[in-house]
C-alpha cells in the first residue's frame, strides 16, 4: 500500500493508484472534464491539476500515480488558479450559446465555468465551424467540441468502430469523421454512444420534435405512437419523479396530454417479433441445411447496419423478422387501419426510442410495406422529455392510463427487450412452449442476462442442445463476427444489442456524464416483467387475435410481406 496525504486527510491505497482515485477514496471529487473511467484517461483538458507540497509544479490527478509521502492539495490557490486558466482557454475556443444548446443545464463544461464563478473569457476566440448535413440523424456541431477525445476513445475502445479521428495540429486542432469520408459514407452505425459520452453540446441526435407539432396540428391525420421498453425505465427522471410515480400509466397520460391520437407499446410488437422469430428458429432448426449457421437477431438497426458495412457475407444468418418499432408501424398502418377504416396516409406513425439508430431505421427503403413509411417519425427519449418540457406538462399531476388496444397490450417478454439478453430469453420462452407442448419454469433462461459483453449457454430444447450467445456493444461483436468466420467458435442462435448493456444504454437515453447505468434500467424492466400477469409472447390475447383475425399464422404469405426483410441495403 501507498502513503499519501490529501487536502489534509491520511489515504491508503494501492500501488498504480492515481491521485484521483485516491482521492475518490475519501470522497473527494477532483474536478475533470475529459476523464472516463477505463475509456479516456489522458489528461486533455488537464482541468484536475492538483499541486504536489515541495513540488514547483502542479500535475493531472487523472494520470498521475500516488508515491508514498506525497503531500496533495487539489484546491490550493495554485491549483485552482490553473484549473481556472485551462477552463477559459477550452471556453475560448468553444461556442458559448448556451441559452441555445441541447446540453445546457447538462453540460460539464458549463457546470465546470460556473462553479469557478468564470463570467467573462479574458482570451481571444477561436471556434472551429465545419459544415454538417444537418438531415442526417447524428448531428456534429464542431464549434462545441472541446477536443476531449471521449467520442474517439468510445467509438475506438468499446465499439470498435473507428468513426472519429483528430483533424489538424495546434490551435486548430479538432474532431472530424476518419479517413476523409462524410459520416453518411462511414461505417457509423448510429449506435450514438459518442453522444451519450460527450460531455457538451458537439454531438447530438437530429431534433424532430418540431415533425410532431406539424402532424398535431394536422387535421387531416390520425396520429398513433409507440413507446419503446427502455423509454419507460428513463423518461421520468428529467421529472424526479419517485419510483412509484415513474410508472407506464403515467408516461402514457403524458402522451395523451400531448395530444397523440392512440398511445401504443412496442412491447405488444415485441410480442408479434418473438412470434415470428421463434418460428424462424424452429423452421432453422426443423432444416438446418437449408439455412445459414448460427441465426442472428436483428432487431437492433446500429447491429444490422453494422453486419451490412463490416461483414456483408453474415448478412443472410440475421433473422429476416423486422424489428418491434418497424412490425409496429407496418401493423399500424394495415392491420390497425383496417380496424379504424383508415388509409395508411391518413396515419402518422411516432415511436419514441431510446435510439438514434432507429431514426435511420425507420427511413429505410425496405421498411415500406404498407406503401409509405410504416413509421413516420422517431423521437428519442431526450426528446420525447424536451417536448414535454415546451407543453409545459408536469408528470406527477396526471393520473395513470392505460395504453389503447389493440397494439398496446404486452407480456413481460416483450417488456424485457429493451435489456441485452432479454430477445434470447423473450425467443426462448416460447420456443420452449413450441418443442416441449408446455411453459418453461420461470426462471429457465433468466441465465442470458446481465451486461456482461458476451454470454455463451447451452439449454436443452426437445432432447437436442440449443447454443446460444448473447453479445452486447459493437466491439464485442466484431471479435464474435471474426471468431464465427475462422470457425473458432460455434453457436446456434445470437443475439447482439450495439450499445453496452442493450437498449436500455442507448444512444438516445438521457446523459448521466461519466454514468453507466444500463445495469440498472435493465432491472427495471426485469421487474416491470415480473409484475406483468403474462411472460410469454404466445400468451398476448391481443396477438392471438392479430393472427387470428389478419395474419393467419407466423410467417404466413401476409406475416411476410408485412412483417419481414432481407435486410440487404
Ligand atoms: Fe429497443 Fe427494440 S428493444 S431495439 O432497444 O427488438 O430502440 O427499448 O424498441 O424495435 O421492442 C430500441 C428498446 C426497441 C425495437 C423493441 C427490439
Ligand atoms: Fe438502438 Fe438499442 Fe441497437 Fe443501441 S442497442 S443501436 S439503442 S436498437
Amino acid at each position: 500500500m501507498v502513503n499519501l496525504t490529501i487536502d489534509g486527510q491520511k489515504v491508503s491505497v494501492p500501488q498504480g493508484t492515481t491521485i484521483m482515485q485516491a482521492a475518490a477514496t475519501v470522497g473527494i471529487e477532483i474536478p475533470r472534464l475529459c476523464y472516463l473511467k477505463g475509456i479516456n484517461e489522458i489528461s486533455a483538458c488537464k482541468v484536475c491539476v492538483v499541486e504536489i507540497q515541495g513540488q514547483n509544479r502542479v500535475v493531472t490527478a487523472c494520470t498521475t500515480p500516488v508515491q508514498e509521502g506525497l503531500v496533495v492539495y487539489t484546491n490550493s490557490p495554485k491549483a485552482r488558479s490553473i484549473r481556472r486558466t485551462n477552463v477559459e482557454l477550452i471556453l475560448s475556443q468553444h461556442d458559448c450559446m448556451c441559452a441555445t444548446c441541447v446540453r445546457s443545464g447538462n453540460c460539464s463544461l458549463q457546470t465546470l465555468a460556473n462553479d469557478l464563478g468564470i463570467y467573462d473569457i479574458p482570451y481571444e476566440r477561436d471556434v472551429v465551424d465545419t459544415p454538417w448535413n444537418q438531415e442526417f440523424p447524428l448531428i456534429r456541431d464542431s464549434k462545441k467540441c472541446i477536443k476531449c477525445m471521449r467520442c474517439v476513445q468510445i467509438c475506438d475502445k468499446v465499439q470498435k468502430l473507428h468513426i472519429w479521428d483528430v483533424q489538424n495540429t495546434g490551435a486548430r486542432t479538432t474532431v472530424d469523421v476518419a479517413g476523409n469520408v462524410s459520416i453518411e459514407d462511414s461505417d457509423c452505425s448510429l449506435c450514438g454512444q459518442c453522444i451519450t459520452h460527450c460531455p457538451v453540446g458537439a454531438l447530438k441526435e437530429r431534433n424532430d420534435v418540431p415533425k410532431i407539432y406539424d402532424v398535431l396540428a394536422d387535421p387531416n391525420k390520425v396520429t398513433v405512437v409507440q413507446v419503446a421498453p427502455a423509454v419507460r425505465t428513463s423518461w421520468a427522471e428529467a421529472f424526479n419523479l419517485p419510483p412509484e410515480l415513474a410508472t407506464e400509466g403515467r408516461m402514457v397520460a403524458t402522451l395523451k396530454k400531448i395530444g397523440f391520437d392512440y398511445v401504443f407499446d412496442t412491447c405488444y410488437a415485441a410480442d408479434v417479433t418473438i412470434m415470428e422469430e421463434a418460428s424462424e428458429l424452429l423452421e432453422h432448426l426443423q432444416k438446418p441445411q437449408d439455412h445459414s449457421w448460427p441465426m442472428f437477431t436483428s432487431c437492433c438497426p446500429g447491429w444490422v447496419s453494422y453486419v451490412n458495412k463490416t461483414h456483408p457475407y453474415f448478412v443472410p444468418n440475421l433473422s429476416t423478422t423486422k424489428s418491434p418499432q418497424q412490425i409496429f408501424g407496418a401493423l399500424a398502418k394495415s392491420y390497425f387501419a383496417q380496424k379504424k377504416g383508415l388509409k395508411p396516409k391518413e396515419i402518422c406513425s411516432i415511436s419514441i426510442m431510446p435510439c438514434v439508430s432507429k431514426k435511420r431505421e425507420a427511413a429505410l427503403f425496405s421498411m415500406r410495406s404498407s406503401g409509405t413509411h410504416d413509421v413516420d417519425i422517431v423521437l428519442t427519449t431526450r426528446e420525447f422529455i424536451r417536448l414535454l418540457r415546451a407543453e409545459h406538462i408536469n408528470p406527477a399531476m396526471l393520473d395513470e392510463q392505460p395504453f389503447d388496444n389493440p397494439l398496446g397490450q404486452s407480456t413481460g417478454a416483450g417488456v424485457i427487450f429493451g435489456a441485452s439478453g432479454g430477445v434470447m430469453e423473450a425467443a426462448l420462452r416460447t420456443a420452449y412452449h413450441v418443442i416441449e407442448g408446455k411453459e418453461a419454469p420461470e426462471d429457465a433462461f433468466t441465465d442470458v442476462r446481465g451486461t456482461e459483453g458476451r454470454k455463451v449457454r447451452e439449454f436443452t430444447l426437445g432432447g437436442a442442445t440449443l447454443r446460444t450467445c448473447t453479445v452486447s456493444g459493437l466491439g464485442n461483436a466484431g471479435k464474435l463476427l471474426d471468431e464465427l468466420k475462422a470457425g473458432k467458435v460455434h453457436y446456434d442462435f445470437v443475439e447482439v444489442m450495439a450499445c453496452p448493456g442493450g437498449c436500455v444504454g442507448g444512444g438516445g437515453q438521457p446523459i448521466h456524464d461519466g454514468e453507466e447505468r444500463a445495469d440498472v434500467l435493465g432491472n427495471k424492466l426485469y421487474t416491470i416483467d415480473s409484475n406483468r400477469p403474462l411472460h410469454q409472447s404466445h400468451n398476448n390475447p391481443d396477438v392471438q387475435e392479430l393472427y387470428k383475425d389478419f395474419l393467419e399464422k407466423p410467417l404466413s404469405e401476409k406475416a411476410e410481406q408485412l412483417l419481414h426483410s432481407d435486410h440487404v441495403k
